[in-house]
C-alpha cells in the first residue's frame, strides 16, 4: 500500500442458493435482481483456485440495487464507493434494499468466477477488515496464507465456528508454481513460519509479503488458459477478460 488509489478486481459471486438464515429476511424488494456478493481482490489470475469466500460475522452488510437487473451484497462503505465510482446506474447515488449480518451471510451457496470449484460456500473470517474492499473476501488456500489458515480453523472447528464441515471440504487447487514454494505457496509458507491459525496475525503479515513478492515476479501458471506463462504477464489478461465476460468490475479506494 503506497501513494495513490488501490486498484482492486470487484469479483462477482451470484448467490444460488441463500443460507436459513438470510432466506427468512430475503423478500420481494429485490425485484427479480440477480444477487451477487462482491469480493475486492488484489490477485484476479488466482481465481482459478477460489474454495469458498469469506465475510466478517461482526460485519454489516447490505444488498444494493446497482441496476433493474442486479444487486451487490457489500459493506455500506463500499457501496457508497461504487456510487462514486459510476457502478451503479445513478452516480453517487446508493439504493440500499437490505441489511445482513455477517453471520446471517455463512453457509450462503455461491458462483465463484473461473473456480473449479464452481460453487462454494460462504465462511466465517476473524480478520475480514471493515475498512478495506467489500467486507466479502474470496479464498485462495493456495497463494493466500490467511485465506489458508483461516480454513484450516474452520475444518479443525467446524462446531466452534458454527459451520456445516462440507461448507470447508473443498481443496486448495494448485494455481502457480514459485522456485521457493513449488506449486503451493501459502501452504507451504504457513508451515515455515510456523503459523497454527489466523490468530497468528504477525507472521500471516510476513507470509502474506513473501507469498505476493514470489508468486507475483518468480510465479508461472500451473492451469487455465494461460498454464505455462508469468504471472505478471496473465494477471493484466485474466483481469480484463472476467470484466469483459461480465463477471468482474474494476473498483479502486
Ligand atoms: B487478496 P491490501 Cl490469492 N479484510 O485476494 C481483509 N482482507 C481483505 C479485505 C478485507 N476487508 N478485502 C480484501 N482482502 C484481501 C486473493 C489474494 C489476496 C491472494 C493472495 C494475497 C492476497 C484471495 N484472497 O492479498 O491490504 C484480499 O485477498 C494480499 C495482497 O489492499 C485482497 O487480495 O493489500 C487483499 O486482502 C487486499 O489487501
Amino acid at each position: 500500500e503506497g501513494i495513490g488509489p488501490q486498484e482492486y478486481t470487484a469479483i462477482k459471486m451470484e448467490v444460488v442458493e441463500w443460507s436459513e438464515a438470510a432466506a427468512k429476511e430475503i423478500d420481494h424488494k429485490i425485484g427479480g435482481r440477480k444477487i451477487y456478493l462482491v469480493a475486492a481482490t488484489l490477485r484476479p489470475e488466482t481465481m482459478y483456485g477460489q474454495t469458498n469466500c469469506f465475510v466478517g460475522t461482526t460485519l454489516k452488510y447490505g444488498i444494493f440495487a446497482a441496476n433493474e437487473h442486479e444487486a451487490y451484497v457489500c459493506t455500506y462503505r463500499a457501496a457508497r464507493n461504487m456510487a462514486f465510482q459510476g457502478i451503479f446506474e445513478v452516480r453517487g447515488q446508493v439504493h440500499q434494499v437490505l441489511e445482513l449480518e455477517g453471520s446471517q451471510i455463512v453457509g450462503t451457496k455461491i458462483k465463484a468466477p473461473l473456480s473449479v470449484y464452481p460453487e462454494v460456500y460462504v465462511l466465517p473470517m476473524d480478520n475480514v477488515l471493515a475498512t478495506k474492499g467489500t467486507g466479502v473476501v474470496t479464498s485462495v488456500p493456495s497463494d493466500s496464507p490467511d485465506d489458508y489458515a483461516t480454513l484450516m480453523d474452520l475444518r479443525k472447528k467446524a462446531e466452534y465456528y458454527k459451520i456445516d464441515p462440507k461448507w470447508a471440504a473443498p481443496e486448495p487447487v494448485s494455481v502457480l508454481s514459485t522456485p521457493t514454494y513449488g506449486d503451493m505457496t501459502a501452504p507451504a509458507l504457513v508451515k515455515k513460519l510456523k503459523i497454527a491459525s489466523q490468530k497468528d496475525t504477525k507472521q500471516l503479515a510476513e507470509a502474506k509479503e513473501l507469498a505476493y513478492k514470489e508468486g507475483f515476479y518468480n510465479g508461472t501458471m500451473t492451469i487455465g488458459e494461460y498454464k505455462g506463462e508469468p504471472v505478471q504477464d496473465v494477471k493484466p489478461k485474466v483481469r480484463a477478460s472476467l470484466i469483459e465476460k461480465g463477471e468482474a468490475f474494476a473498483y479502486a479506494e
